[in-house]
């Protein structure tokens, strides 16, 4: 990659070429290192992906790095919009970013002038950069699978721009550094390209933010917060009581004290947590309670599988004292009962309207229901999807989207293992295109434009998503469940042209 690499800006020294790659001293804003594309090249939707690695003192400096491509000629119109901040790079060690030619007037869209590819430093850098790999993915075909190896593009430039709803994502920040929002310049551009709002997947969950009782450790959940204030998106929070497994401290599971005494102690979490992020700002909503349904029919309130449950005095109460603990503390935030399922079963809505009917009569404080939506392909239908929502319209509250995922293989349903696939095709990529058109559509079409509190999907990349961690330990690694709106190298699948069609009330179709 070494041959034909220059500096670039004013005041630059010119590029050191060896066999680590090509470096250049960042001594001002945008210099950098360049390289030519020869014409013909379309590069319009290509991806850059490069690997590159900073000095101690680039790092300490603040900068950040710029990937950027510019028309050679003319008034040297480029792509600006690719930022890798500073905190995603480590001193010595190799970081991977990227950069996807999209500008909204599409001037790459031509084949007729040569162009030029680069990195700057921006800020007021020092030290030194080293381009240690750089890769132009040009865009093959609109029409082409993932399993084909070439780059399909939605053609969405963002979603959450199509209509008056918050778009929303799950992400984290204590995975692989590969998928960390943090760090992993690929889940930032998807993220900060597509989406208004952020769900932490798990770092604000009961025993991330308070392991040990009164230990609040709010240092993981404070960088979210504040990467997605500088990036203008609002923080779902998820959520303040969880009865499922390792989420519950385990001072709340061995609790030996009163009834009483343990509902002080989880007003404290919440009063504790919500307090310190209504003083960051930016927190719009929270998952107050999180799946206190059963399943079965008739459905009721976890028993004996909720510590909540159990150490509450064998009650329920702990539902309502949650909530008012957190419209105390948050006055102004929407509050949500969250849990999985109520989209299909019946029975588990019935007990669900029965405690909202309950709440309403003694003003204990809910705003809205959130509908996690891990769905099958095929189930359940989208018209039973658009009866449960309206139920909860019905009574006046919002309806929120919190976990949207459509698995492929789902071992629960569309008659698994029968009709198991082993590669995504294109056909079941359309399918899935279709099936997020149809699952958006119903929801702007049952839900009135004051009730809606949004759609979020459950991750970003098929690789990472909790379906994987559950086919591994439940059966025998031999999904693939694909769940999401971007493959395994984060390029556009045809779901995400679904999603944005059902937002913009386009016609659903598998084409
Ligand atoms: O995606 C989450 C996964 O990484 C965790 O291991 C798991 C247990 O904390 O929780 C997953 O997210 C769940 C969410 O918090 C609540 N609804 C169901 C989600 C999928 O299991």
């Amino acid at each position: 990659m070494a041959s034909g690499w220059r500096g670039n800006g004013n005041g630059n020294a010119g590029v050191n070429v060896n066999s680590d790659g090509v470096s250049f001293t960042a001594v001002g804003d945008n210099i950098g290192a360049v390289t030519d594309l020869t014409k013909p090249v379309q590069l319009e939707d290509a991806i850059v992906d490069m690997v590159v690695n900073v000095s101690p003192e680039f790092k300490t400096s603040a900068a950040s790095l710029q990937i950027f491509a510019q028309i050679k000629g003319g008034s040297w119109a480029g792509e600006w919009n690719c930022w890798s901040g500073n905190e995603l790079l480590t001193a010595g060690s190799d970081v991977a970013i990227t950069c996807t030619i999209s500008e909204a007037d599409k001037k790459f869209d031509q084949t007729d002038s040569d162009v030029q590819i680069g990195v700057q430093a921006k800020g007021t850098p020092a030290g030194t950069v080293t381009i240690k790999s750089a890769k132009v993915t040009l865009k093959q075909s609109t029409n082409s699978s993932s399993s084909t190896g070439s780059v399909y593009s939605a053609n969405v430039n963002s979603l959450r721009e199509l209509a008056d709803v918050t778009i929303g994502i799950a992400v984290s920040n204590n995975d692989a550094p590969s998928y960390n929002i943090l760090t992993s310049a690929k889940e930032k551009a998807v993220v900060e390209k597509h989406f208004a709002q952020m769900t932490a997947g798990n770092i604000m969950k009961m025993s991330y933010l308070q392991p040990t009782q009164g230990n609040f450790t709010f240092t993981n959940a404070d960088a979210f917060v504040d990467y997605a204030n500088t990036k203008n998106m609002s923080i779902h929070g998820h959520a303040l009581v969880w009865h499922s497994d390792y989420q519950v401290p385990g001072f709340m599971k061995n609790w030996s004290g009163s009834a009483a005494d343990f509902i002080t102690a989880l007003e404290t979490h919440i009063t504790t947590v919500v307090d310190h992020f209504e003083a960051k700002g930016n927190v719009q909503s929270w998952d107050v309670v999180n799946e206190a349904l059963t399943d079965g029919s008739p459905s009721n309130f976890r028993t004996t599988d909720s510590t909540f449950y159990v150490k509450s005095g064998n009650s329920a109460v702990y539902i309502e004292k949650a909530f008012q603990a957190a419209r105390a503390a948050a006055p102004a935030a929407i509050l949500y009962y969250n849990d999985y399922n109520i989209e299909a079963n019946g029975a588990k809505m019935t007990k669900l309207e029965e405690m909202l009917t309950d709440f309403k009569a003694r003003n204990i404080p809910i705003d809205g229901v959130g509908f996690q939506m891990h769905v099958c392909l095929n189930y359940p239908s989208a018209s039973t999807i658009a009866a449960a929502m309206k139920r909860v319209v019905d009574k006046g509250l919002k309806v929120k989207i919190t976990e949207l995922d459509v698995a492929i293989n789902q071992p629960y349903c569309d008659n698994y293992p029968a009709n198991k696939v082993s590669a995504f095709t294109q056909s079941v990529a359309l399918a899935q295109k279709k099936r997020y058109c149809d699952i958006v559509k119903a929801y702007m079409d049952t839900v009135p434009a004051n009730l809606r509190g949004g759609i979020s999907v459950w991750g970003t990349t098929d690789a990472n998503t909790w379906l994987n961690d559950l086919y591994k330990t439940q059966f025998n690694n031999e999904k693939i469940s694909w769940p999401l709106l971007f493959d395994d190298s984060y390029n556009d699948k045809p779901a995400l042209r679904g999603f944005a069609d059902g937002l913009q009330g386009t016609t659903c179709t598998n084409q």
